[in-house]
């Protein structure tokens, strides 16, 4: 056994966890960086490969380390965060990370709108609506899949815009359309092989679906998105304000 381990309450898989989380956070060992492989952890400190497999799920869980189907496991990026109260891009959470935004355009054509769209929308069902599906990525690494619904006068124009940029900046600076508030709902799902190919995790991953309806001016709906998001890479945050009491307890 590793002096490293001491002698004591707590369990080996703990504090084979605890000094890989010091060895991150030492800057040892960096985001995207491959760790050692349960052999050879179990070669390195004298322990059983379950305690190495124990550490080392508890911390892809725990969203510090990802694995990749047939690759190993990796050091995670820090989380993107999204606040939940300020509306925002997926262009903006990615920069103010410091990263770099990136989009594959999977999908882009007028069609008729389903059964979700027509209500979130507030249209007809024979109006033809924009469907936009995209693979988001931050320094080259896929985040996010989005499909969008946009239903908005001369819409079809979008056929023809370079949508690799920031959808959000385009609506707002080219079709006058500033997006004011949006409504959104948050669930937790697994990856189907789709989803889990596109984002490269294994089938089955945690991911978060994600949808939101963006409304313009005069509360007008113009998108409903539906997107699902790599579990292990984003953090909403909300800020939660207690209600003043309004009478004496
Ligand atoms: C967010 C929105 C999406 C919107 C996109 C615009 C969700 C689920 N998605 O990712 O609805 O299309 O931002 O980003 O919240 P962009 O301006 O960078 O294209």
């Amino acid at each position: 056994m590793s002096s490293l381990f001491k002698k004591g309450p707590l369990p080996r898989y703990y504090q084979l966890k605890e000094i890989m989380r010091e060895k991150i956070e030492a800057g040892e060992w960096k985001p995207g960086d491959l760790i050692p492989s349960e052999r050879e952890l179990c070669e390195q400190y004298g322990i059983s490969r379950m305690t190495a497999r124990q550490a080392i799920t508890e911390l892809v869980n725990e969203g510090l380390f990802f694995r990749e189907q047939g690759r190993g496991t990796f050091v995670s990026h820090q989380k993107i965060t999204q606040q939940l109260i300020r509306l925002t891009s997926f262009t903006e959470d990615i920069k103010a990370r410091g990263q770099q935004p990136g989009t594959r355009v999977l999908l882009a054509q007028m069609c008729t709108p389903d059964e979700a769209a027509i209500t979130r929308l507030r249209i007809k069902a024979n109006q033809p609506v924009f469907h936009l599906r995209r693979l988001r990525l931050a320094n080259d690494e896929p985040l996010a899949l989005e499909s969008s619904h946009l239903s908005f006068m001369g819409c079809e124009r979008l056929l023809e815009e370079d949508l690799g940029q920031s959808l959000y900046a385009l609506l707002e600076k080219k079709y006058g359309l500033p997006l004011v508030e949006a409504e959104q709902e948050l669930e937790a799902g697994i990856a189907t092989t789709e989803e889990a190919q596109y984002l490269k995790i294994p089938i089955g991953s945690p991911v978060l679906y994600i949808r939101r309806t963006t409304y313009t001016e005069r509360n007008i709906p113009v998108e409903f998105a539906s997107s699902v998001y790599c579990g292990h890479k984003y953090t909403f945050y909300v800020n939660l304000k207690r209600d003043q009491l309004l009478s004496n307890p």
